[in-house]
């Protein structure tokens, strides 16, 4: 017998759920471009569209009054959340459609919450999943889908072939966005741009690859332009969430000439690799174009960990690239990782000093995370490594695996001792004194960072302790 879809009415929330707790980025509560891309697209095809990043806006149980269809996007940390919000919704009756990276990754959980997932990128079938369902039409099979009940499918929705197609993000359907403001520590407040997906490398411990793909795909310079050009460039600077702004390098060297060419105000900060110091005048557009900070996953000085999480970089390309790159006055944020297999006391303590000691301006020390979607996911479950389980200890900030030569709890002691050392109160001092002041407030923040995160996790440093110890605990 054919079923009977209810027709829906046109009023859609998208929900990006809270972090579990305070991370290093919590001062800085930018959302992600998911839910506001997808919300664009449902607002064109004439839906009644909020975005509520909860990090910017609560979630109030009114904004629910009159909805029929709520989307929600997670990463692993925050699915504990995003399935209780399912849960809720679900109670009063509101349809409940789940993307991102964990969902992708863990579709057999998610479905418990959700009536429908969409794997991978969702552009491809989350509007015409939401026009069918307010259209009161059968919803139809298709890769990237899963719907409850049916056969769950692990194949992501083909990946896009045409990045101009996304439209331009409209950030007036995130509620709150407008009076949010970060220029504490900046300029100006920071507006997500993304002008290219995939990233050609495969490091063990990163998961955009299986979202995003390997081949990087970017937007055309003249869509990028146009993109940008509708912001202020009196409130904002431009923030690229494109893994790695300068996979190609020819297409952003290309970009970089027309910013200048054409004068363009914004001042911008995107994540590459260390090997972009190797390109001379790469270095010269960035620094011409207003790049006031690089995003540098440097995970590790010690060659052998870089060896073993397959980053195709050496500790000769840090130390040289950093020169370079300062010489150019881009500010430098350090992305480290700690807990690989081949990492010791000293291999980690070393890091530490040479972050220290180097002209990076400011880092981040995160513990080593089996998300799921990367290869040390299934290999420390397929070797009884993972002894927590719960997704909201999946921040790189809680170790939740035993690591090969430490034991759990002085990898997470010596992580908390990175940040200590590098945001210690003499460096704060000394940037005020040489008036560095955002990185003074960075520091400032760091600090209190710090001393948040010890109160709030006693319990776990508890938890660590007795599995340390060889004691059995809830995970
Ligand atoms: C910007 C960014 C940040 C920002 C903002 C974070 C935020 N609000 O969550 C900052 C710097 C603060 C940050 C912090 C962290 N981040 Co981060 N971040 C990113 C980054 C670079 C871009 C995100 C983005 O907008 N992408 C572009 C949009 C278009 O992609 P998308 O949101 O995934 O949406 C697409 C699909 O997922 C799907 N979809 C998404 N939502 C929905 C919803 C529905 C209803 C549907 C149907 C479909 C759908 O369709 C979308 C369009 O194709 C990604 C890497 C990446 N390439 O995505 C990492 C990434 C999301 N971060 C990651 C991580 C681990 C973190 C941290 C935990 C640790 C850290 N690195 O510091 C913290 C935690 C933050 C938190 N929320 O708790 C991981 C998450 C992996 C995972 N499996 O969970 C990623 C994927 C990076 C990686 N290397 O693996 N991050």
């Amino acid at each position: 017998m054919k079923k009977l879809y209810k027709k829906i009415r046109k009023k859609i929330i998208l929900i990006e759920p809270k972090a579990p707790g305070v991370h290093v980025f919590s001062y800085y509560p930018l959302p992600r471009l998911g839910n506001i891309i997808l919300g664009t697209m449902l607002k064109e095809r004439g839906f009644d569209v909020t975005v509520i990043a909860e990090e910017i806006q609560p979630v109030r149980e009114e904004i629910f009054d009159g909805v029929d269809v709520a989307g929600i996007s997670t990463i692993t940390s925050t699915a504990n959340r995003a399935y209780s919000l399912a849960d809720r919704l679900r109670e009063r009756g509101i349809t409940v459609i789940m993307g991102g990276p964990h969902v992708t990754y863990m579709p057999e959980e998610a479905i418990l919450h959700a009536d429908y997932l969409v794997l991978g990128e969702g552009e491809q079938v989350f509007p015409d999943l939401v026009t069918s369902l307010s259209e009161g039409e059968e919803v139809k099979p298709v890769t990237g889908l899963v719907i409850r009940g049916e056969e769950i499918s692990h194949s992501p929705s083909p990946l896009l072939e045409d990045m101009d197609s996304i439209p331009i993000p409209d950030f007036s359907i995130v509620s709150g966005m407008e009076n949010k403001t970060w220029n504490a520590f900046f300029r100006k407040d920071a507006l997500p741009v993304q002008a290219s997906r995939g990233c050609p490398f495969d490091c063990n411990f990163c998961s955009v690859t299986g979202m995003f793909g390997r081949k990087c795909r970017h937007k055309s310079v003249g869509r990028v332009m146009e993109e940008i050009e509708s912001y202020d460039t009196k409130r904002y600077n431009l923030f690229f969430y494109d893994d790695n702004i300068a996979a190609n390098k020819a297409w952003i060297k290309e970009l970089l000439r027309e910013f200048i060419s054409r004068k363009t105000k914004f001042h911008w900060y995107g994540q590459v690799r260390i090997d972009v110091a190797k390109d001379e005048e790469l270095l010269e557009l960035m620094a011409e174009s207003h790049c006031d900070h690089l995003f540098i996953g440097l995970e590790s000085v010690n060659p052998e960990t870089l060896k073993e999480m397959n980053k195709n970089q050496t500790y000769e390309d840090i130390r040289d690239g950093i020169a370079a790159i300062r010489k150019r006055k881009i500010g430098i944020h350090g992305m480290f990782v700690f807990g690989f297999d081949t990492d010791t006391v000293e291999t980690i303590k070393n890091t530490i000093s040479f972050a220290k000691k180097s002209a990076i301006n400011t880092v981040q020390f995160m513990i080593l995370t089996p998300l799921p979607g990367t290869k040390i996911f299934n290999e420390f479950i397929k070797d009884g490594r993972t002894f927590f389980y719960n997704w909201s200890l999946y921040d790189g900030h809680h170790v939740t695996f035993w690591p090969k030569y430490l034991d759990p709890l002085s990898l997470q002691k010596l992580q908390l001792y990175g940040h200590k050392e590098f945001y210690s109160a003499i460096g704060l001092i000394k940037k005020f004194l040489t008036a560095h002041f955002s990185e003074a407030a960075i520091y400032s923040y760091a600090r209190n960072f710090n001393r948040l995160w010890n109160s709030g996790n006693k319990s776990f440093m508890n938890s660590l302790n007795l599995i340390t110890r060889g004691l059995k605990v809830n995970s």
